[in-house]
């Protein structure tokens, strides 16, 4: 006999698209699109050819589609065209609302409430937090949905009045942990079942410049998300992909492109799992895997240059081409001292990136005299009251100054902090 075809449910889970995020590009003359959109939309091609390829059974993008609350509508257009393809294949897919995809007052639409409206089949918009039942071509799954949470709807609350900003933030916490509790106790147990975030989670790492970050929001706990309801926990908002836990097994899938050079060193891509339906509820994860997209690099060339180097700029140029250049995009860091700072050839230097995708910057750091004077005097055998003395002194400081900032500092260095 046939051994009976054992069901597995395949999941792609991705995140934070962010179409519209334009730094460090260059703009397309006959198109007039910026060459990071191309990228972004690269990426985004590769996750979908994969949910295509694989025919898995639902793809689960955990927000933000867009850099801006208003996108043009060229970016609206390029997000819903991949959008459309899977759902033309078939592929149910679940777009979980993020904070750039919230307008900023509740009557206005959100930038993924089009695809409701023209009733695009096989498409879920986690809009509220709420548990969705989906139903696969592997069968029905349960989905918590915890979409970003807009402070003004917490804030409009008449218990919220007088709070300081920390406090609704306390009062968000306590209530969207209760709230998810609540969901996850109400789940079907026979059914296969995850949790879809756009939420900061405390013990999450970071690694972009913060610049896509909106403010001071609420975050939550491992423990608040980490229920033994869920067979997998879906996250989007942070850009660096990382497993926060096991049982359940709680992820960020990450970015899909870097957006600025704090992410220099992430891996970008989307996660696949598969859960088996046929195992206890909590326990149904059998498989995870982390596939990396070809996105663009960022990549920082740093050159310290010493006195005893004769020439900086050929120093600069070998340091670069110790990397690979070619479609990157790069800053050059050079820190060298003040007396050679004349010798280093600028243009020789660019001319040495001229294969970099964007040349985001050529940098300076110039080390004074005094600087490495100080640094001669082992700086770690001086205390910090003779350390400043020290610096205000060779700022030419004049010593009545010097007396009174010395008082000033040591009454600070005193204070119990
Ligand atoms: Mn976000």
């Amino acid at each position: 006999m046939m051994p009976y075809p054992k069901l597995v449910m395949r999941i792609l889970h991705f995140s934070d698209v962010h179409i519209g995020v334009e730094n460090y590009g260059r703009v397309d003359p006959n198109t007039g699109l910026s060459s990071r959109l191309t990228d972004f939309l690269q990426t985004y091609d590769e996750v979908v050819e994969y949910a295509l390829a694989n025919e898995v059974d639902l793809v689960l993008f955990c927000g933000d589609a867009y850099k801006s609350r208003d996108p043009s509508q060229t970016h609206q257009r390029a997000f819903a065209q991949r959008i459309a393809r899977l759902s033309a294949a078939g592929i149910p897919v679940f777009l979980l609302v993020g904070n750039h995809d919230l307008p900023h007052t509740s009557g206005k639409a959100s930038a993924l409430d089009i695809f409701p409206t023209l009733s695009v089949p096989n498409i879920y918009i986690g809009e509220r937090l709420d548990t969705y039942l989906v139903s696969t071509k592997s069968g029905a799954l349960q989905i918590v949905a915890l979409p970003w949470i807009r402070r003004g709807s917490f804030l409009a609350r008449e218990d919220m009045r007088g709070l300081s900003p920390e406090q609704v933030n306390e009062r968000i916490q306590e209530s969207l942990t209760n709230h998810l509790r609540w969901q996850a106790e109400g789940l079907d147990p026979q059914t296969p079942s995850i949790l879809a975030g756009h939420v900061s989670i405390g013990e999450a790492k970071t690694s972009s410049e913060q610049s896509m970050m909106l403010g001071k929001d609420h975050v939550l706990l491992h423990s608040s998300v980490a229920l033994p309801y869920f067979d997998y926990v879906a996250l989007g908002h942070i850009h660096k992909h990382q497993a926060l836990g096991r049982n359940p097994m709680v992820v960020y899938s990450g970015s899909l492109q870097a957006i600025d050079f704090g992410e220099e060193n992430d891996t970008k891509g989307f996660c696949v799992i598969e859960l088996d339906p046929a195992l206890p509820a909590g326990r149904r994860l059998t498989d995870f895997q982390f596939h990396p997209v070809q996105a663009r690099r960022f990549l920082t060339v740093t050159v310290d240059i010493q006195t005893t180097d004769d020439d900086p700029t050929e120093k600069v140029v070998k340091a670069i081409l110790r990397h690979h250049i070619q479609g990157a995009i790069v800053r050059v860091n050079v820190r060298i001292p003040s007396e050679l700072e004349g010798h280093l050839d600028e243009a020789q230097i660019r001319r040495a990136l001229e294969q970099a995708h964007y040349l985001a910057s050529v940098s300076k750091e110039v080390l004074r005299g005094r600087r490495t004077r100080l640094g001669s005097l082992q700086s770690q055998t001086l205390n910090p009251q003779e350390a400043l003395r020290l610096y205000l002194t060779s700022k030419n400081t004049p010593a009545e100054r010097i007396k009174t900032l010395m008082l000033n500092a040591e009454s600070l260095m005193q204070e119990e902090p």
